[in-house]
């Protein structure tokens, strides 16, 4: 996602505090191309809504990954995870697509986004990275690399999604 839409930490001068999610966005690169992989975690304690709004941005990326086929338009990716939240109640929290692209650069074509007819193709690598962000409160988001394959898709980035507790 865009950083204006998630200043760093370092942009807020912030502490971090006891009962905080924190969400992690890495990239790496190997031989040229780049991986992208989102995890967020909680400091200290978990509350009960902290956990509830992670369960279900959890759910809304196991649905989007699941939506994953060659043959599939980016859109009825996107529209698997996003109906879940909209269902939810949260769909005004998830305020970016899906996912995108990535190659040699970390945010190329295809956006995975609600209109976007792109069909995906076999060898495509794309992220699924669903998000609830409430304002003044904090914010979840899960995101994989995947590899679109004919009947599905491989998750290159395998890192735990429980929700960690430091
Ligand atoms: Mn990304």
């Amino acid at each position: 996602m865009k950083g204006a839409l998630c200043p760093t930490v370092q942009q807020l001068r912030k502490k971090l505090r006891r009962g905080e999610l924190i969400t992690l966005d890495l990239g790496a690169t190997y031989q040229g191309y780049a991986a992208d992989l989102t995890r967020t975690i909680c400091i200290g304690t978990v509350s009960a809504r902290q956990q509830e709004i992670y369960e279900l941005v959890q759910e809304a990326q196991e649905r989007g990954l699941r939506a994953v086929w060659a043959g599939v338009r980016a859109a009825e990716v996107d529209a698997a995870a996003r109906e879940f939240l909209i269902d939810a109640g949260y769909g005004d929290y998830f305020v970016h697509s899906l996912g995108h692209g990535v190659g040699l650069a970390v945010h190329e074509a295809p956006r995975i986004a609600q209109e976007v007819d792109i069909v995906l193709e076999p060898g495509m690598v794309i992220t699924i990275e669903p998000g609830i962000y409430i304002p003044q409160w904090g914010g979840v988001r899960i995101e994989d690399t995947v590899l679109v394959k004919e009947n599905g898709c491989e998750i290159l980035t395998p890192v735990t999604k429980d929700l960690v507790v430091v």
